[in-house]
């Protein structure tokens, strides 16, 4: 039995975590729930958006399912995202784009994003002085080493053929120039049998729009990461279709790449399917792979057999969605 810590946050999470926990529910018996608190709901209950209590138990489950946050708009506040991303040692965010259903002019996708988790941008390092602001961006051998090689791993054991870094090294020199050079070696001697390829972030941005087919695995450094599978969600169908993972070497949380959308919450219309998708990840770390491989399958059946998500023009929401999946799961149609 394998213990999951379920942390449905604010907004919408509640709803689609909801969704997914029915989902894996329904492909096994050999989890067990146990529900924490996080974010503003967290911080009305118990005082605190990310209590003692739910890192302990973050760290006591086997993994755990996480939906959604309203950041805080307070500057003193830490993110709980960060926070569990950074107390965790979460290093690696794996986020997989590929198409759940085929949309009018939208290309075909299948990438998968390996983003720096750790350090760039988010290190809530921002110093004040009387002209602004100074945000400072750390980029380190250590961490770029890490997550290049974990990216080198994920495409060995997942016979994907070629890994494109993205970095803007031809502005930011020294930082990016750093996971670059990271690059070129860790290739040159342990992914020698994968293609290596680089492109500037921006150009990267234009072509996830006009030719995905072109990328396979994505190396990259944390904001361009965050901001690129947003970038390919939307090709995929928006960010309903993005599921992603939290991995470190001994903790991991999975969880949808979109936010608490708090102006749909309650109302029962958010695309679960970017959860129920992060529940199959969460599946494929904890070697279960036919009962991930059971719910992906499920999913495209469903989308396959006309029925649609409202974010995407149809008339499913988060519970009707959901049981078409559980239906498809539970016949072994999918
Ligand atoms: N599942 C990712 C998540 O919740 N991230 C935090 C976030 O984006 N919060 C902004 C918001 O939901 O308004």
């Amino acid at each position: 039995m394998k213990h999951i810590c379920v942390l449905p946050g604010d907004g919408i999470g509640p709803e689609v975590v909801e969704s997914a926990v029915a989902v894996l529910k329904a492909v096994t018996d050999d989890l067990q729930f146990e529900y924490a608190e996080i974010g503003q709901s967290a911080l009305k209950k118990v005082g605190s958006t990310m209590p003692d209590e739910t890192l302990e138990l973050l760290r006591k489950c086997d993994s755990s399912l996480f939906g959604a946050i309203t950041s805080s708009e307070s500057l003193g506040e830490a993110s709980p995202v960060l926070r569990f991303r950074k107390e965790l040692d979460l290093f690696a965010n794996l986020r997989p784009v590929k198409n759940y259903v085929n949309l009018a002019g939208r290309p075909s996708i299948d990438v998968v994003i390996v983003r720096e988790n750790t350090e760039g941008l988010y290190t809530q390092n921002e110093q004040y002085d009387d002209k602004g602001v100074t945000t400072l961006r750390r980029v380190t051998r250590a961490a770029s080493e890490r997550i290049v090689r974990f990216a080198i791993d994920y495409s060995l054991k997942n016979a994907r053929k070629s890994i494109c870094c993205v970095h803007k090294s031809n502005v930011l020199r020294a930082s990016d120039g750093l996971f670059v050079s990271i690059f070129r070696e860790l290739m040159a001697s342990e992914g020698r049998v994968l293609e290596a390829r680089e492109q500037l972030v921006d150009s990267a941005a234009m072509k996830l729009v006009n030719s995905p087919h072109e990328f396979d695995v994505i190396v990259t450094l944390n904001l361009y990461g965050d901001i690129l599978s947003d970038v390919a969600a939307g090709t995929a169908g928006g960010l309903g279709f993005a599921p992603s993972g939290n991995i470190g070497r001994v903790y991991s949380v999975f969880e949808p790449a979109h936010g608490s959308a708090p102006d749909i919450a309650g109302e029962g219309a958010a695309n679960p399917t970017a959860t129920i998708l992060a529940g199959a990840m969460m599946l494929d770390h904890l070697k279960m792979r036919n009962e991930a491989v059971s719910i992906r399958q499920a999913v495209k059946s469903t989308y396959d057999s006309g029925h649609l998500t409202t974010d995407i023009g149809g008339r499913h929401g988060s519970r009707s969605f959901t049981d078409h999946v559980i239906g498809r799961l539970k016949r072994g149609d999918s």
